[in-house]
């Protein structure tokens, strides 16, 4: 059975969902609706961490949702994704269904790794999501790999890479660049600086902290954007794919945001104020967003309602089908690991 048929499946709204709003990823509407999935999907999965139901790692994105809700929605289904460890809203907005990740994070046989990765190793090749890496900056080279791939093969996908500001340290990220520009690859670079590498601020790890700029010294093209803001992050994103498409050449998008919560889930978080959390509250991306579609009437605090009544019962679907699925059989522990050896080995 492949993957896609072993998925847990969860609601059959129409292409507008129950609470009647736009599901269009493009429309200001559709962003909200988009980060508000990330975002309760994410607390969700805090809760059920901190009750013990999810164990090993979990990294949220919780106050970074504009990333990849303004960039994913611009790709093309053949365009291929790469992202690091904080991955959930990548792969739910990529399309993988809620119920398939919460499987993995509970350890199910459903999951999309048949809960071998777990939180940090998201994974379906069939949506052309390459992960969920748990080794900072090791999805460059694996992106600028899948384009090389696509242009020998000469097929028109470009790859989109996320990564964070502390990948931007690493020779990962400066080989890759190279390459990418010097083979004139189609990658999106797309820098989540959340001005935090787990809790060594980016001051403290960058001698020069303006992201945008290393784009110079490969000669490849780059911006900075409000990570905070979704409409500004869709805006950007969209010239960037447009670039990286048309010319066939990497580009380096630093989206400029913050994470609200602990690095993972165990974090102290004594590297930081509780006032520099609070200031960055303050611009948070759904509320912000939220905001700006009331004040200009395209949102009404009834379809709000609804909204959030409709997210927050496909999560509840979505926990209680991953739950029910069963565990991978011990003698399917040795699958995947050892190789066949034939009889000359
Ligand atoms: C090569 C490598 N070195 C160190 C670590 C330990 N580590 C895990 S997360 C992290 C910080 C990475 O920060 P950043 O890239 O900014 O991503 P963020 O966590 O902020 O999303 C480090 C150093 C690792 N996973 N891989």
């Amino acid at each position: 059975m492949s993957q896609r048929e072993a998925e847990p499946v969860v609601t059959g709204a129409g292409p507008d969902g129950p609470s009647g709003l736009t599901r269009d990823l493009q429309s200001p509407l559709g962003r909200l609706f988009a980060m508000l999935r990330v975002r309760r999907l994410e607390e969700r999965a805090a809760e059920l961490y901190t009750q013990g139901r999810i164990g090993g790692f979990l990294h949220l994105a919780v106050g970074e949702e504009a990333v990849s809700a303004g960039v994913i929605p611009q790709l093309a289904e053949e365009d291929r994704i790469v992202a690091s460890y904080r991955e959930h809203g990548h792969a739910l907005l990529r399309g993988m269904p809620s119920a398939v990740i919460f499987a993995e994070l509970f350890g199910r046989v459903s999951g999309c790794s048949r809960g071998r990765g777990g939180s940090m190793h998201l994974f379906d090749a069939g949506r052309r999501f390459y992960g969920g890496t748990a080794i900072v900056a090791a999805g460059l080279p694996l992106a600028v790999g899948l384009a090389l791939g696509d242009r020998l093969r000469g097929e028109e996908a470009i790859t989109a890479c996320f990564f964070g500001d502390g990948a931007v340290d690493e020779g990962g990220f400066h080989e890759s660049a190279n390459l990418a520009a010097l083979w004139k690859l189609p990658v999106l670079f797309v820098c989540e600086n959340n001005r935090y590498a787990m809790g060594t601020a980016i001051e403290r790890h960058l001698s020069v902290t303006d992201i945008a700029a290393k784009g110079a010294c490969y000669g490849i093209a780059s911006a900075a954007v409000d990570g905070m803001d979704v409409d500004a992050m869709a805006r950007a994103a969209t010239e960037a794919v447009g670039r990286v498409r048309h010319h066939g050449e990497p580009f380096l998008l630093e989206a400029r945001t913050y994470r609200f919560r602990a690095h993972s889930m165990y974090d102290p978080q004594r590297y930081r104020s509780q006032e520099e959390v609070a200031r960055w509250r303050s611009r948070d991306p759904i509320s912000t967003c939220r905001q700006r579609l009331e004040e200009t009437g395209q949102l009404s605090a009834g379809a709000w309602s609804s909204l959030e009544e409709e997210v927050e019962r496909e999560m509840q679907e979505a926990v209680a089908a991953a739950e029910a699925g069963g565990l991978e059989p011990v003698e399917d522990l040795t699958r995947d690991v050892l190789a066949e050896t034939g009889p000359e080995s």
